[in-house]
C-alpha cells in the first residue's frame, strides 16, 4: 500500500487540449438543445439533476431549521409538510433516479462498450425534454402552493382529504418516469446490439452491468409506478372506486402498486453507483475486480430479487402475518448479492497498491456508509424490530445511509473520476479531498444521530417533537449544515477547473476502460475507427504493454 498518486499529466509547459472535440464540434444555444450527441445529453442532464439537487437540499434545510427546536415555530404544520414532500419528490424523481445512468451512463456507457452513440440518440433527447417536463410540472406545483402527501402519495390521503396540487405533482412523476422508461430501454438496446467486436458480455466494465440491471428494473418497474398515479388522478377526479372501500375500492392497493415500484427503485437508485464503485476501486487498486463475474450476476441477482420484497414496506398496513412473514424472509434474500458486492471489493483491495485520490476516498465513504444502510435494513425487514421502528426516524436515517452515504457518494467518486474525460481538465486536489472529508464528517454527523432518535421513539414527518430529543436534533442540523458546505465546494472548484485546471490528457488515472484510451474531452463520433477488443476489462498488463508500445512509437518518430 502506497500514499503515492497515480496521476500522470501531460508536461503542463508543452499540454494542449485536442483541437477538435464535442464541445467544440458545434456552437450556440441551439446546438446543445437540439443535439443528438449522447456526451452533449449527459452534460445536460448533468446541468439540470445539479440544480434540482439543490432545490431539493434548499428544503432538507428548511427541515433542519425546524427541527432545531422542539416547539413548532418555523412554519404551520401544513407548510412543514410540503416541505418535507417537495424534498422527497425532487431527491428521488428527479435527483437520484436519473444521477448516475442519465449523466455519466449517458455519457460513458456507449464509449466503454466502443459504441458511436446509444442506439437511439434522438430518443435519448427526448428523455432529457420529458425530464424537465416533469420538472416544470413539480416547481408548478411548487409555485402553486405546494403539496402535502409526501413523496409515498398515500391514499386516502392524496385522493380523499388534501386540497393541495395532487394532480399537478402527479402529472410530473408520470411524465419523468417515461424519461426514465426511454433511457432504460435504450440502455438496454444499446448494450445488448451495439457492442463492438469481441466486446462480449464478460468483457464489459462492471459499471455497464450495473446500468444495465437498473435499466431493466427502470423498464420493467416504473410503468406500475405510471398506472397507480394514473388510478389515483383518476380516483381523486371522478371518484371511481380502486383504493376506496365506500366503493368497493382497497386503500392498500395503491400501496402495493407503489412499492411494486418504489423498493425495486431504491435499486434503480443505487446500482448505477455500484457500478461507479467498481470502476474506481479497480484502477485505484491496480488490480482486476475480485469475483468478475459473480459482481456482476449479483446486478442482475438485485434487480431480480428486488420485486419480491415489496411488501416490508408495509407490515403495520394491516397486511395478513403471514404474508407479512414470508416477506420478512424474502427481504434477506435481497441483501446476499448487495453483501457479495462489499466483499468483492474488499478482497479487490486487499493486497492491491491503493492509492489514494479523491474519487478512492468516496469510494471508501460509500462502502462504510452503504454498509450501515443495508445492515440496518436488515433490522428493519425482521419483522419484530420493524413494528417498533417503523415510522420512527430510524427509517429515515436507513435510507439517507443508502441513498446519500452510499449513492450520493458514489456519485460524487464517479464525476470525480471521469471529470477529466468530460471536460479535458483536472480539479484543484487538495481541494477536492477536503470536500470529500467535509462530506464524509458532515453526513455522520446529520445521520448517526437520527439513528438513536428514531430508536428513542420520535417518529419521523412531525414538526415538533418532547424537549428531551432536542440535543440530537441539534446535533443533525449542525451536521446538515457542515454537509451542505461540502456539497457547495465541488460546484464552485469544478466551476473554477474548466477555465484554470491542468489540462488532464486521455488517461491521467492510467486506467484500463476504452474511454480512457481516447482523447479528452472525446470526438463527436467517440471513435476514429471501430475498436476490436481483444482482452479482458481492468487488464491492467494490456494497458502497461500499449503504453510502451505507444512511447517507442513516441521516441521512434522523434
Ligand atoms: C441491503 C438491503 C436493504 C434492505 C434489507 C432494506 C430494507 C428496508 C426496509 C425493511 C424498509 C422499510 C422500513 C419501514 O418503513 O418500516 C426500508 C425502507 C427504505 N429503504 Fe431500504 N433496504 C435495503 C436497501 C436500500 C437501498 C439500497 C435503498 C436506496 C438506495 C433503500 C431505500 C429505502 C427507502 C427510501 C426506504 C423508506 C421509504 C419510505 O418509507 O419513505 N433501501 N428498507
Ligand atoms: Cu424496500
Amino acid at each position: 500500500m502506497s500514499a503515492t498518486t497515480i496521476v500522470s499529466l501531460p508536461d503542463q509547459a508543452t499540454a494542449q487540449m485536442p483541437k477538435r472535440s464535442y464541445l467544440n464540434n458545434e456552437h450556440g444555444l441551439l446546438s446543445w438543445l437540439l443535439t443528438a450527441d449522447h456526451k452533449r445529453i449527459g452534460m445536460l442532464y448533468l446541468l439540470s439533476i445539479t440544480f434540482f439537487f439543490f432545490i431539493g437540499g434548499a428544503f432538507a434545510g428548511l427541515i433542519r431549521l425546524e427541527l432545531l427546536t422542539p416547539q413548532p415555530d418555523l412554519v404551520a404544520s401544513d407548510t412543514y409538510n410540503k416541505f418535507f414532500t417537495m424534498h422527497g419528490i425532487v431527491m428521488i424523481f428527479l435527483f437520484l433516479v436519473p444521477s448516475v445512468p442519465a449523466t455519466l451512463g449517458n455519457f460513458l456507457l456507449p464509449i466503454m462498450i466502443g459504441a458511436k452513440d446509444l442506439a437511439f440518440p434522438k430518443i435519448n433527447l427526448l428523455s432529457w425534454y420529458l425530464y424537465m417536463a416533469g420538472g416544470i410540472f413539480t416547481l408548478a406545483s411548487l409555485v402553486l402552493g405546494g403539496v402535502d402527501t409526501g413523496w409515498t402519495f398515500t391514499t386516502p390521503l392524496s385522493t380523499h382529504y388534501l386540497n393541495t396540487h395532487v394532480l399537478t405533482t402527479a402529472t410530473a412523476i408520470f411524465i419523468a418516469g417515461f424519461s426514465s422508461i426511454f433511457t432504460g430501454l435504450n440502455f438496454i438496446v444499446t448494450i445488448h446490439r451495439m457492442r463492438a467486436p469481441g466486446m462480449t458480455w464478460f468483457r464489459m466494465p462492471l459499471f455497464c452491468w450495473s446500468q444495465y440491471a437498473a435499466s431493466l428494473l427502470m423498464v420493467l418497474g416504473t410503468p406500475v409506478l405510471a398506472i397507480a398515479i394514473v388510478l389515483l388522478a383518476l380516483e381523486r377526479l371522478f371518484g371511481i372506486g380502486v383504493f376506496d372501500p365506500a366503493k368497493g375500492g382497497d386503500p392498500l392497493l395503491f400501496q402495493h402498486l407503489f412499492w411494486f415500484y418504489s423498493h425495486p427503485a431504491v435499486y434503480i437508485m443505487i446500482l448505477p453507483g455500484m457500478g461507479v464503485i467498481s470502476e474506481v476501486i479497480s484502477t485505484f487498486t491496480r488490480k482486476r475486480v475480485f469475483g468478475y463475474t459473480a459482481v456482476a450476476f449479483s446486478s442482475v441477482a438485485i434487480a431480480l430479487f428486488g420485486f419480491f420484497v415489496w411488501a416490508h414496506h408495509m407490515f403495520i398496513m394491516g397486511v395478513s402475518n403471514y404474508s407479512a412473514l414470508v416477506f420478512s424472509l424474502l427481504t434477506m434474500l435481497v441483501a446476499v448479492p448487495s453483501a457479495i458486492k462489499i466483499f468483492n471489493w474488499a478482497f479487490t483491495m486487499q493486497k492491491g497498491s491503493i492509492t489514494f485520490e479523491t474519487p478512492m476516498l468516496y469510494a471508501f465513504g460509500f462502502i462504510g456508509l452503504f454498509t450501515i444502510g443495508g445492515l440496518t435494513g436488515i433490522f428493519l425487514g425482521s419483522l419484530g424490530m420493524d413494528v417498533h421502528l417503523t415510522e420512527t426516524y430510524f427509517v429515515v436515517a436507513h435510507f439517507h445511509f443508502v441513498m446519500v452515504g452510499g449513492m450520493l457518494m458514489a456519485f460524487l467518486a464517479g464525476i470525480h473520476f471521469w471529470w477529466p474525460k468530460l471536460t479535458g481538465r483536472m480539479y484543484p486536489e487538495s481541494l477536492s479531498k477536503l470536500a470529500a472529508v467535509v462530506t464524509f464528517i458532515g453526513f455522520n454527523l446529520t445521520f448517526l444521530p437520527q439513528f438513536v432518535v428514531g430508536y428513542l421513539g420520535m417518529p419521523r414527518r412531525y414538526h415538533a417533537y418532547p424537549a428531551e430529543y432536542q440535543v440530537l436534533n441539534v446535533l443533525s442540523t449542525a451536521g446538515a449544515t457542515i454537509l451542505g458546505v461540502g456539497y457547495m465546494l465541488p460546484i464552485l472548484y469544478l466551476g473554477w477547473s474548466l477555465k484554470y485546471g491542468a489540462i488532464a490528457g486521455n488517461n491521467p488515472w492510467q486506467a484500463t476502460g476504452l474511454e480512457w484510451q481516447i482523447q479528452s474531452p472525446p470526438l463527436t463520433e467517440n471513435f476514429l475507427e471501430t475498436p476490436i477488443i481483444t482482452h479482458e476489462a481492468y487488464d491492467y498488463e494490456w494497458l502497461e504493454e500499449k503504453m510502451k508500445l505507444e512511447k517507442q512509437e513516441v521516441t521512434h518518430v522523434g
